[in-house]
């Protein structure tokens, strides 16, 4: 499936800068991120999830995501248990060089919880992912993300409640 990984790391950003570059919202010189995007929230809801896709040149980590625009940002993934989806914080993502790791609905995504104000389809979230590096360096990377409407996609389970 993932035949980009097995390329040169030089054909594989040659690549990401020809093809995709205008999808790509946030490149520094190791990590792209793409289709950034947040599900939009209705009057009174308090958490909502980001989505992306990110694609590290080098062996990274993603340890921490900040957002102004909520007052906990967590790192949760999905995944069946007894039958049921179920969401938990997990305290990182593995980003392997060069391969592209997906935050969708349904399973890894990032969770802004207690929002600072309803998000309408359109607005624009601004992020900072904190992403680590094999040595342990951390780099910040900026992420601007665009509100897509609730039902945009598989939507990320019914039972995507919280008990912050
Ligand atoms: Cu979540």
């Amino acid at each position: 499936m993932n035949k980009i990984s097995i390329k040169p790391l030089a054909a594989v950003f040659a690549l990401a800068l020809a093809g995709f570059s205008h999808s790509v919202l946030a490149q520094d010189a190791g990590l792209s991120v793409q289709d950034a995007w947040v599900r939009a929230t209705v009057p009174n809801q308090h958490a909502t999830g980001v989505f992306m896709r990110l694609t590290s040149a080098a062996p990274g980590r993603l340890v921490a995501v900040e957002s102004q625009a909520a007052k906990h940002v967590e790192v949760h993934e999905m995944a069946m248990q007894d039958n049921v989806m179920k969401m938990r914080q997990v305290p990182g993502i593995d980003l392997p060089a060069g391969q592209a790791v997906e935050l969708k609905p349904g399973g890894y995504h990032v969770m802004l919880i207690d929002l600072a104000g309803q998000i309408a389809p359109g607005d624009h979230v601004q992020l900072t992912l904190v992403v680590e590096d094999a040595s342990r360096q951390q780099r910040r990377v900026p992420v601007d993300a665009v509100a897509r409407p609730l039902n945009a996609a598989a939507a990320p389970a019914a039972g995507h409640g919280h008990g912050h």
